[in-house]
């Protein structure tokens, strides 16, 4: 017998359990942090059956709609009453305040800090922070903790010290380091020992782990280490009808580049109806447009994909349809209605309607159970491997709850892959990855000379407090909704920045393919930094100029543990402003990341002791041994990784 769950990946080897001396009582010892746990036994039969049951003694979970499984919910102290912000009870074991990246950070002159309590406990929290009171915000809450936080401007030259000042009911009480007891102590930040991410007087560079890397990605294990590729038929110029069986033939190229998950956008029938024929206007979910060619020629291009290695994402679009989808007729109550009774566009596109899931308590079942059963015939008839979802966050009106009973049902036909186009950290596990859609304008602005090297640093920051334990981010600087096609109706966003010269380009696509997450290249990005559509020959991007730095920077993602799924810590330098540098480590094997962010030539010494050691140069080709603290000349816009030798 073993007890399997979320906290193990339902591994039903991680935690045997072990029979009491009355022969009947099995037992196991987990620990647990605070949260909401489900969970199963698995039985090992003497026949050599195998049994998941659930616990005859723990409710069901009744968010699961679909699996029965047992829900363990582990509380803080004093949960067993209700909350109330007027009762002057304060549940004092949920009170967390971290002296460390989570909860304090530092932007351009003012300081954060955040406060986790019990939601609705407290009826105000204050910031007691060197003289002065400052009201604190709830920034984000879920069923078992609140984040408040204040910001105040600092100028790093005095110490701060600091205590959170609790209002509940009439009683006031100040929760300090001590925690939350008559005579507090204060938390304290030493000016002189202050960097933005070292909070303690102790030299420790930034280290973060679980948020931010893949070691715990609920999704298929074949797509850790795969580089993902977008792809958008209609600038290639197929003839009319072909391109699928086209682009069927640059599937081994890509294959060749090192990309492993190929996306495509929207392959469905497009309306017309009030619009020009976007992909995202879709008329049929469950047929293939045939301007790009046939069901069969579909089919046919996912086998030749499997047989290549390669796994085939569809575009799904299921906040809106078009105009003319046979939905619109049959089930007028499936979209929502504006002011006047008629069915509503979506947001500021004209060329679709507004689909209406429901809400909590009436959801619309039936078009829940419609849009699942569309998604789930490609899966199950055409071998898909999983969706790339549009509009799949809170910027649509797709509610979670949709994804979350959607996903366990998708997954029970194969192990598929789902990318939110989201930014939202509530759609994982539902989804396996989300977009970093602010990073990419970060880059630009530190390129530009706008922002330092360390704002890089801030959003690394952010996304560690946001995302859950699993979340694999998209990492980019370019997609479908930026680049400037022409004769698209959008694409006017940052997409790849040429004005200072192309060479930038490769030391940010180096970041995007080494900080924690998953690269995405776009349609014909390997071919050429410029804004031109690729031509509709397969075996024209291999002789593009940049070919090889691609087909390279694939490489170092497939093949080396340390970047697909190590640990992330930052490594200072003397230049922290112009030059990033961080180390990602699994195990044994660690790779050195080193890139200079600006247009000068740069001496940068990596002020770390960890960093030595015997390294092989993965687009130098050469070997190199650090000492402590070495020294390395960067080029403008100059881009190393060092794979470790120690191997
Ligand atoms: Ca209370």
């Amino acid at each position: 017998m073993s007890v399997v769950g979320i906290f193990n990946q339902w591994n039903k080897t991680a935690n045997p359990m072990k029979v009491d001396a009355d022969g009947v009582t099995w037992r196991a010892t987990l620990p647990l942090a605070y949260g909401k746990y489900v969970y199963k036994f698995a039985q090992f039969l003497p026949n050599g059956e195998e049994k998941w049951v659930v616990d005859p003694r723990a409710p069901l979970d009744e968010t699961d709609k679909i699996n029965d499984n047992s829900v363990l919910i582990v509380l803080p102290a004093g949960y067993d009453i209700p909350a109330s912000p007027d009762d002057g009870k304060t549940a004092s074991d949920a009170l967390l305040h971290l002296h460390g990246v989570r909860d304090v950070s530092y932007d351009q002159g003012k300081i954060s800090l955040s406060l986790r309590a019990r939601p609705n406990d407290l009826r105000q929290i204050n910031l007691d922070a060197s003289g002065k009171r400052y009201p604190m915000q709830l920034v984000r809450s879920d069923d078992i903790f609140a984040i408040y936080k204040a910001t105040l401007p600092w100028n790093r030259q005095q110490d701060l010290s600091y205590r959170f000042e609790l209002v509940d009911g009439n009683r006031v009480s100040e929760y300090g380091a001590n925690g939350l007891t008559p005579d507090s102590q204060p938390f304290k930040i030493i000016a002189k020992n202050f960097q933005p991410y070292l909070l303690t007087g102790s030299p420790q560079p930034l280290k973060m782990k679980g948020p931010l890397t893949t070691q715990n990605v609920a999704g298929p294990s074949w797509a850790k280490n795969q580089p993902i590729y977008e792809v958008n038929l209609d600038v290639y110029k197929f003839p009319k009808g072909t391109a699928l069986r086209e682009f069927e033939k640059h599937l081994p190229t890509l294959k060749e580049m090192g990309v492993g998950i190929v996306w495509f956008m929207p392959l469905q029938p497009r309306g017309y109806k009030k619009g020009y024929g976007s992909p995202y206007s879709v008329r049929d979910y469950a047929d293939i447009n045939p301007d790009l060619g046939t069901k069969a020629d579909f089919k046919r291009l996912v086998e030749r994909a499997h047989k290549l290695g390669l796994r085939v994402l569809m575009d799904w679009v299921p906040n809106h349809t078009s105009w003319d989808n046979a939905m619109i007729e049959a089930h007028p109550e499936w979209y929502v209605k504006d002011a006047k009774g008629e069915i509503a566009q979506a947001q500021t596109w004209a060329d679709v309607a507004q689909l209406d899931y429901g809400q909590s308590g009436k959801w619309n079942q039936p078009l829940w159970n419609r849009m699942r059963d569309d998604m789930a015939f490609w899966v199950r008839d055409y071998d898909i491997d999983g969706f790339r979802a549009d509009v799949a966050g809170s910027n649509g009106k797709v509610p979670v709850e949709f994804w979350k009973w959607l996903r366990p049902q998708l997954s029970a036909i194969k192990p598929v892959f789902m990318l939110a186009e989201a930014d939202n950290a509530e759609v994982h596990p539902a989804f396996d990855m989300t977009y970093s859609w602010s990073l990419p304008p970060i880059l630009w602005d530190i390129t530009a000379g706008r922002k330092s090297a360390l704002a890089i640093d801030d959003e690394l920051r952010k996304e560690a407090v946001k995302f859950p334990d699993g979340a694999v981010l998209m990492r980019f600087l370019d997609n479908h909704d930026w680049h400037g096609h022409a004769d698209w109706g959008w694409g006017n966003g940052p997409a790849i920045d040429t004005k200072n010269g192309l060479s930038q380009v490769a030391p940010l696509m180096v970041l995007c393919a080494t900080l924690p997450g998953k690269p995405l290249l776009y349609n014909g990005q390997e071919m050429s930094y410029l804004k031109v559509d690729p031509p509709s020959e397969a075996g024209a991007r291999t002789r593009s100029a940049v070919w090889p730095f691609y087909r390279s920077l694939l490489e170092l993602y497939q093949s080396q543990p340390a970047v697909f799924e190590g640990s992330f810590s930052k490594i200072h330098s003397n230049h922290d402003d112009k030059i990033y540098a961080f180390t990602r480590q699994r195990g044994q094997d660690r790779v050195l990341v080193v890139v200079n962010l600006s247009d000068q030539i740069q001496n940068a010494i990596l002020k770390d002791a960890a960093v030595a050691g015997q390294y092989r140069d993965w687009f130098g080709k050469s070997d190199v041994k650090f000492a402590a603290s070495p020294s390395i000349n960067l080029a403008p816009w100059a881009y190393r990784v060092y794979v470790s030798r120690s191997q």
